[in-house]
């Protein structure tokens, strides 16, 4: 590069990368290709509109990309293009996800997604997030004593509150959902229901989660399903929204969207895509969707499966031994990529635990657990998870000796900086 200041910064954080233990749950290396078609030259192009209805010329190559694209997003999850409506313009989850409500929930109607401090998401409806000045907010919570959810408290608050969207998928939540007791509540109140997959997308692709789009007999459960890109599915920062082309207005008789609309089939894809561009956002960027159809391929390969199922391994293997160093799970431990650790009964905060680990160069991020006594800032759990490590090609043994790093900073406080630097030696990132 000649910018020799950026590319300095580039090379230290890279560097950085290699040499530490990242147990980040919502972060991963992408491939090369992934990064070599984040940095091509799509990025160049504006290409506002969707394929073959563009405001401006020379997209022939951006409209065929966006359509493989569209296509590869579709396989990755076994979805059929007239089943589902596929959107790969948002710019990342968020906007996704605000897309989502824009296209189907009037301003001021209600919104209901899990409390942000049991693990949900700021767009789920937070308090300082835009969410919930614009609808409703009327959260749902988890069991106080098994800290997962409570399908009959859901329901009845979704009873109580009539919201007209449900959210289901979380940040911090290490347990499968279970989305035909969310689709039952959602069909008993007539709302719709939305599932974040953001975080498990890349297990649902690989086959170790279940599918929010339809249960094992084959019927179709959320209506709208949304990602980011980077996380388990190990693809570039974006987000991704699929919607049903065939919903059924049931007992609502109005869809939101500007259209008035008698009962009957609506298609849900049509009012996404008007809701993202151009109700919300200008003009797509193209490298980032370049960037999405080689993660969608590469989420379609068999490999991708034995990845997810690694993942799983991976996590399960770091809850056990964290629990065999006395470690308080949240919930008991985790069916996913994830694991919260409630550190307070070891004496240490959150704050603490996550700035003492990274001394050592294990990264992790400090995080409310259910029912936090503590604040945001300095909260009584480290989240931890596998997606990252899993991709650098470490397996059980070496989840052992994670976990006995991780013990030997936090209960015995140990340095262990050269441990971690060899560890990751054997496992180096293939990047320049
Ligand atoms: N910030 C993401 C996470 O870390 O889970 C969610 O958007």
């Amino acid at each position: 590069m000649n910018d020799k200041e950026i590319e300095n910064l580039i090379k230290a954080e890279t560097k950085r990368q290699n040499e530490t233990i990242n147990l980040i749950p919502s972060e991963n290396f992408v491939s090369r290709d992934v990064l070599e078609a984040l940095g091509s030259v799509f990025t160049n192009k504006y290409a506002e509109g969707y394929s073959k209805m563009r405001y401006y010329g020379g997209n022939e190559f951006v409209d065929k990309l966006e359509i493989l694209t569209k296509e590869r997003s579709l396989r990755a999850f076994g979805l059929k293009e007239e089943d589902w409506g596929v959107n790969v313009q948002p710019y990342s989850g968020s906007p996704a996800n605000l897309a989502i409500y824009v296209a189907l929930v009037s301003l001021g109607e209600k919104i209901m997604g899990l409390q942000l401090d049991m693990g949900g998401h700021l767009t789920h409806g937070h308090k300082v997030s835009f969410t919930s000045k614009a609808w409703i907010s009327t959260p749902y919570t988890l069991n106080k004593e098994t800290e997962e959810l409570d399908y009959e408290d859901i329901r009845r608050l979704a009873v109580e509150n009539k919201p007209k969207i449900i959210v289901a998928g979380y940040t911090a939540y290490p347990k499968i959902i279970d989305f035909e007791k969310f689709r039952k509540i959602c069909d008993e109140v007539g709302a719709y229901l939305m599932v974040d997959m953001s975080h498990f997308a890349g297990l649902v692709a690989g086959g170790v989660y279940p599918s929010p789009f339809s249960a094992k007999g084959g019927q179709a459960i959320a209506d709208v399903v949304m990602t980011t890109a980077h996380k388990t599915l190990r693809g570039p920062r974006a987000g991704v929204i699929f919607a049903k082309r065939k919903y059924v207005s049931g007992i609502r008789y109005q869809v939101s969207g500007g259209e008035n609309l008698e009962k009957g089939e609506v298609d849900l894809g049509k009012l996404i895509d008007k809701a993202v561009f151009p109700g919300l956002q200008g003009g797509p960027h193209a490298n980032q969707i370049a960037a999405i159809g080689v993660a969608m391929e590469e989420a379609a390969q068999p490999e991708f499966k034995d990845y997810a199922k690694q993942i799983i391994m991976n996590a399960k293997t770091l809850a056990d031994e964290l629990k065999n160093f006395g470690f308080r799970l949240v919930a008991g431990g985790t069916e996913t990529h994830l694991i919260l650790v409630d550190v307070v009964p070891k004496g240490i905060s959150g704050a603490e635990a996550s700035d003492q680990l990274e001394k050592n160069g294990i990264i992790v991020n400090k995080n409310t657990i259910p029912y936090d006594a503590r604040k945001p800032m300095d909260p009584s759990g480290i989240r931890m998870g596998t997606p990252a490590l899993t991709t650098r090609g470490m397996k059980e043994g070496e989840m052992k000796q994670v976990a006995k790093l991780i013990a030997d900073v936090l209960l015995d406080k140990k340095g262990v900086v050269s441990e971690v630097r060899s560890l990751c030696a054997k496992f180096p990132l293939d990047y320049k």
